[in-house]
């Protein structure tokens, strides 16, 4: 029998290593907009300011044991939001999990997330190509889930220079990352004027879970 549904649910190599997982986190995707709702409620999104002086276009909170931030002394994992004082919240059992069995369809069996990052985009707000390398160890992979707007992601080589292939995210995909280019750089396009999605409007969410420290 025809697979109808196969088109919303394939898996795409991107990459040796790196897998987009269409609609993966699907059937979760509403529960996990109500949890970015309780994280934000306690440690608020907050543009960063780059090292360079530049404010972030996109906002950023994040949940776990530590969290990512950026101020003019650099890029690191903190495990207290600057903002706030006070540690991040914890990450919800529900995301942990889904970050732990989606890095498994991947390849990726011991996959235990103790960072995860979280992005707010809005109309125009972009990520330019850049690495993940602020992580302790680059054995593990990063896990990286969309919700609301769509957005173009950008998946480049190991070298700055190297271009960019591009790829949809829509709500519920999933990005797995890892072994030979977990350093490779990427980025997200700016969101586009007319990306939208009805639980969250011209919004885009991504969640990222790391093993960080
Ligand atoms: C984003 N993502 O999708 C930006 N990094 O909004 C990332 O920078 C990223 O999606 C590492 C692995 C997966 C990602
Ligand atoms: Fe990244």
């Amino acid at each position: 029998m025809q697979d109808l549904f196969a088109e919303d649910n394939a898996n795409f190599e991107i990459a040796p290593g790196a897998w987009l997982l269409k609609g993966y986190a699907a059937a979760q995707a509403s529960d996990l907009l109500v949890l970015i709702e309780q994280i934000a409620e306690q440690s608020p999104f907050r543009q960063h300011m780059t090292p360079g002086g530049h404010r972030m276009s996109s906002a950023q909170t994040g949940c776990g044991a530590a969290s990512w931030v950026s101020d003019r002394r650099g890029y690191r994992y903190d495990r207290l939001d600057p903002e706030t004082g006070q540690p991040w919240p914890a990450m919800p059992q529900a995301c942990a999990e889904l970050a732990c069995t989606a890095a498994q369809a991947a390849g990726y069996p011991d996959f235990i997330p103790d960072v995860c990052l979280l992005n707010q985009y809005t109309t125009g707000s972009r990520m330019g190509l850049h690495q993940d390398k602020d992580e302790q160890d680059f054995s593990a992979p990063i896990v990286s889930v969309s919700l609301g707007a769509e957005m173009t992601f950008l998946f480049g080589g190991p070298l700055r220079n190297d271009k960019p292939s591009r790829w949809k995210l829509e709500h519920g995909d999933v990005v797995v990352w890892g072994g030979p280019s977990r350093l490779n750089f990427h980025g997200v396009a700016p969101l586009g004027k007319r990306a939208s999605h009805p639980l969250t409007g011209a919004v885009r969410y991504n969640l990222t879970f790391r093993q960080a420290l």
